[in-house]
């Protein structure tokens, strides 16, 4: 029987997340972010798990194993060394901007790395129209004042940009807005889920938005599965939206050879 990819419920251990990082099993899904035109403006990348018996695993089908294992920050570096690649050749004619996001683990925000890792990144793609963004997950980021300052005005300086995933149902660090330089605010969404039902969370979203317009960050809202959920955050205040209503994360050559329609500057 099929197994849903999102929720199968294997269990790995080391030596098979290790083997299928070796075998180069895992590679970038890339789900697009909308804008208020209807346009792909950006994408999150997501870490997938070709598996040779299971298929496709999206990320919450074997993460939390991997981060366990401690190898999360292995398949991290190897996806985004192939990311660059593929944004090097099937992103190049790309001229007008556009955003991708890879989750960083907790682990992999600390790492020695980190900074060149997503240099590299930016100089193998080599196109100014691509910006480089960091997710953060609020879970796990307990830094304090002084470490966000001197990551994120290094990775500023280096002309990354900065994201915090899954806003709002987490452990908010608002040290990380306090610096002022979060790019994007993604909320999560078990927050969206709610807004058609539920006025508080109407006036939750919009006090995210007004909150995080303040601090300079544009907003996604993610896991939108409606056409009424779109309305609704439209009035709200956002503007660029992500989830199953527009695309599922796709495998890299469908992403590109759609892209090329979606992207108004392509
Ligand atoms: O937490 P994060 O933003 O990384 O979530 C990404 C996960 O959410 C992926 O596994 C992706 O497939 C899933 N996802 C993306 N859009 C939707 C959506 O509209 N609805 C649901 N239920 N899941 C979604
Ligand atoms: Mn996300």
């Amino acid at each position: 029987m099929k197994q849903n990819p999102e929720t199968s419920s294997f269990t790995f251990n080391h030596e098979d997340l290790q083997v299928g990082i070796e075998r180069g099993e895992f590679e970038p899904h890339y789900q697009p972010i909308i804008n208020s035109s209807g346009r792909w403006q950006g994408a999150e990348i997501l870490l997938c798990w070709n598996h040779p018996r299971h298929g496709v695993l999206l990320p919450p089908a074997f993460l939390d194993m991997m981060e366990n294992t401690g190898l999360l920050v292995d398949a991290t570096r190897a996806m985004l060394a192939r990311t660059a690649l593929q944004w090097r050749y099937f992103g190049r004619k790309l001229c007008a901007p556009f955003f991708i996001s890879l989750n960083a683990s907790p682990m992999y925000l600390k790492h020695a790395s980190l900074e060149d890792d997503y240099c590299n990144c930016i100089a193998t793609i080599d196109n100014q129209h691509v910006e480089v963004m960091v997710d953060m997950p609020e879970y796990g980021a307990d830094f304090d004042a002084r470490y966000c300052v001197t990551l994120f005005n290094q990775l500023e300086d280096t002309g990354i940009l900065l994201a915090i995933d899954d806003f709002g149902v987490e452990d908010a660090c608002l040290h990380q807005f306090a610096c002022g330089k979060i790019s994007c605010v993604k909320i999560d969404r078990a927050l969206v889920t709610e807004i058609e039902i539920n006025q508080s969370y109407r006036q939750l979203i919009s006090k995210v938005v007004e909150f995080s317009t303040a601090f300079g960050a544009r907003v996604v809202a993610e896991g939108v599965e409606t056409t009424r959920q779109r309305q609704c955050l439209c009035k709200l205040g956002v503007h660029f939206f992500q989830g199953y209503l527009f695309e599922k994360p796709l495998p890299a050559d469908e992403f590109f050879s759609r892209l090329s329609t979606r992207h108004a500057g392509l």
